[in-house]
């Protein structure tokens, strides 16, 4: 056996943290061969919550698990981290402007950034799922301004794999057959779900919608109005169906990100969606942490780049990443950057 990789988990308590700690200690994330230690940080009314579930992590006998700790302070929690996975976030309550809501997380991120940069190994890597993801990982990025860019990313796998999901429910195959769309921009309603570059069972995904939706309009209008609202919006019709937001799916992606970006992933698979720090591509501000179609060796995520864009496709990521710039805007006038 290696030897054991710390992954920290923020919100352990919580309910993504609850689906997500099993499948790491059960081995997805990191492989059946890698030893995990896991350190799950609450604040102090969600101990009791993450306490639980490490009773029951003990109860599991997972044979990858090396270990698990429980605590509300940030320096024990982040030493020696390997994987830092920021789920715990402070949701939007009634009658909270988006000010409140950026500020109130900005207290989460910067303080945890800032003891990231202090108390993580020198590997350290960063997934930030608590919302507004794409701002708290820039935040948690300006924070630890001695950690290098391409150690923070934010979750956007769930898009990709809910757009997946609808691309291979259309043409009735499985999600295994589906490759290479893009989710570009925000973590939010804004997000643009890109299938120019998808295929299905090896297929261009375009022309088979204009012969099914008979016309290359209607297959156009079909993704403006069907598709991309569809996978933008479905937290919202999980939420509408289930009673509750989407937990083992959104700790699923977790698990996705975190093992292609930590063990590399077959060329052949495609690409995949995450939230990386720009340095310009595709026209997106440098500094911001947007979505983008990347690919992974184990040493990193990449930006695929060279990808042709249209003029609907560059008018919605634009549309989308003029959002970040505007909660860029919010953070730093607020003085939390
Ligand atoms: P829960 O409310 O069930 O759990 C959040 C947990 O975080 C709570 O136990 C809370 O005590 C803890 N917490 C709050 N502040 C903390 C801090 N400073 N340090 C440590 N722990 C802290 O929410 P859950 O359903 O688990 O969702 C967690 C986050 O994921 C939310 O922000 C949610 O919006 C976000 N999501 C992001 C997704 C994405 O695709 N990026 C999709 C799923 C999900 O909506």
């Amino acid at each position: 056996m290696d030897a054991a990789t710390t992954v920290t988990i923020t919100g352990a308590g919580g309910q993504i943290g609850y689906a997500l700690l099993f499948r790491i200690a059960a081995g997805d994330m990191l492989g059946p061969d890698r030893p995990v230690k896991l350190r799950l940080l609450e604040i102090p009314q969600g101990v009791r919550s993450a306490e639980g579930a490490a009773l029951e992590l003990q109860d599991a006998a997972f044979p990858t698990l090396a270990g698990v700790e429980v605590t509300a302070d940030p320096a024990q929690a982040f030493a020696g981290a390997n994987i830092a996975l920021l789920v715990g976030a402070r949701p939007r309550t009634a009658g909270m402007e988006r000010s409140d809501l950026l500020a109130a997380n900005a207290g989460i991120f910067g303080p945890q950034g800032a003891a990231i940069q202090e108390h993580a190994a020198s590997d350290v890597r960063v997934v930030v799922v608590g919302n507004p993801a794409n701002t708290n990982a820039l935040i948690a990025r300006a924070s630890a301004p001695d950690l290098p860019d391409d150690r923070f990313t934010s979750m956007s796998r769930l898009d990709h794999n809910r757009a997946i999901g609808q691309l291979a429910a259309t043409f009735d195959v499985g999600a295994g057959a589906v490759r290479n769309p893009i989710i570009w921009g925000n973590h939010s309603a804004s997000q643009f779900a890109d299938v120019a570059h998808a295929t299905v069972s090896g297929r261009p995904v375009m022309p088979m919608l204009t012969e099914r939706m008979a016309g290359y309009d209607t297959a156009l209008a079909w993704l403006d109005d069907e598709f991309v609202p569809r996978v933008a919006k479905r937290g919202a019709e999980i939420i509408e169906v289930r009673g509750s937001s989407s937990v083992a799916s959104a700790a699923s992606a977790a698990i996705d990100h975190t093992r292609d970006w930590v063990l590399g992933r077959d060329p052949a698979a495609g690409w995949v969606s995450a939230g990386v720090v720009s340095h310009g591509e595709y026209g997106v501000p440098e500094g911001l942490v947007s979505s983008f179609p990347v690919t992974s060796d184990g040493s990193g995520y990449r930006i695929v780049e060279g990808l042709a864009l249209d003029a609907r496709a560059r008018y919605r990521i634009d549309v989308s990443v003029a959002e970040l710039v505007a909660e860029r805007e919010a953070v730093h006038s607020l003085g939390l950057i």
